[in-house]
């Protein structure tokens, strides 16, 4: 029986995995801080924090695989950014190697490269970080602990530069940077089923025709995607009109999280002036 433990389960992204994932002969450790919902289908249920070392000790034992989708997933302020997505990632990948896990799926995001242009044709997979929030960064943090783990301690360790899953794409830059839910379930299981894949970085998208992303090295793993952003860009056209290229939106990957609105040191330092 493989088991595999998923952190955030009770987030949007394991709400839309969770069941694509589910299969005989697999049995789902569904970990997070909030209540995950069910619990009926045999998955195990761990309530405890990605930040509690002795608590994802014991949630990693018997567990083949960690998909490790827990942690902030928009941008915050710095100390909860350092608490939940940096430490917490540490931790997750402290407790696999104290608990003998030999693989572990890393829940990155196109923010670790956010500020990468869209005008120089697609981002390879190993495109050098270019962090565009607080957010961003901690996904470039926990590359480098992903690569330290695998490399220092041989633990098998795949982050996926994540686009955007959700059910549908809702912009015109997410026509570009979708990924569906199947396809988002395709891709853990290639990262699951690939042999020795050592350390890897590879994006999470679908086989977008509008896309800015390579998929080689999730193809090199196994991946074979199969939805396409392209059946929503008339109706999205058609209800949002054709974005400027030059706007944030458009003209880096990150999207909107490069624009001023992001400025979360600048807000920072505006509420302690006023406290
Ligand atoms: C992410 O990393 C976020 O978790 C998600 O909320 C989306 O905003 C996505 O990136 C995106 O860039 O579309």
């Amino acid at each position: 029986m493989q088991r595999i433990l998923i952190t955030g389960a009770a987030g949007g992204m394991a709400t839309l995995l969770r069941p694509r994932l589910a299969r005989a002969g697999r049995v789902l450790r569904l970990l997070d801080i909030a209540d995950v919902p069910g619990g009926g289908d045999g998955a195990e249920i761990v309530r405890a924090s990605i930040t509690d070392m002795a608590a994802m000790q014991a949630a990693c034992a018997g567990v083949d695989a960690i998909v490790h989708l827990g942690g902030l997933s928009t941008e915050h302020e710095w100390a909860p950014i350092l608490d939940v997505n940096i430490h917490g990632t540490y931790v997750t990948l402290e407790a696999a190697r104290r608990a003998g896990v030999k693989r572990v799926i890393l829940a990155s995001s196109n923010h670790a490269i956010g500020y990468v242009g869209t005008q120089d044709g697609e981002v390879r997979a190993d495109a050098f970080p270019r962090p565009d929030t607080n957010y961003g960064v901690s996904k470039v943090a926990m590359e480098a602990l992903g690569s330290m783990y695998a490399d220092r301690y041989g633990l098998e360790v795949v982050a996926i530069r994540i686009g955007s899953c959700f059910e549908q794409p809702k912009d015109a830059r997410m026509l570009r940077t979708w990924l569906s839910p199947d396809d988002g379930a395709r891709l853990i299981e290639a990262c699951v089923a690939a042999p020795a894949p050592g350390f890897r970085v590879v994006w999470g998208a679908s086989n977008n025709t509008r896309h800015w992303v390579s998929l080689d090295e999730a193809r090199a793993l196994g991946y074979a995607p199969q939805d396409d952003s392209e059946r929503f860009a008339a109706q999205l056209q058609a209800e949002q009109g054709e974005p400027d290229p030059a706007s944030p939106l458009m003209r880096y990957v990150g999207g909107a999280w490069c624009s001023e609105g992001w400025n979360t040191a600048v807000k920072e330092q505006a509420k302690e002036q006023t406290k």
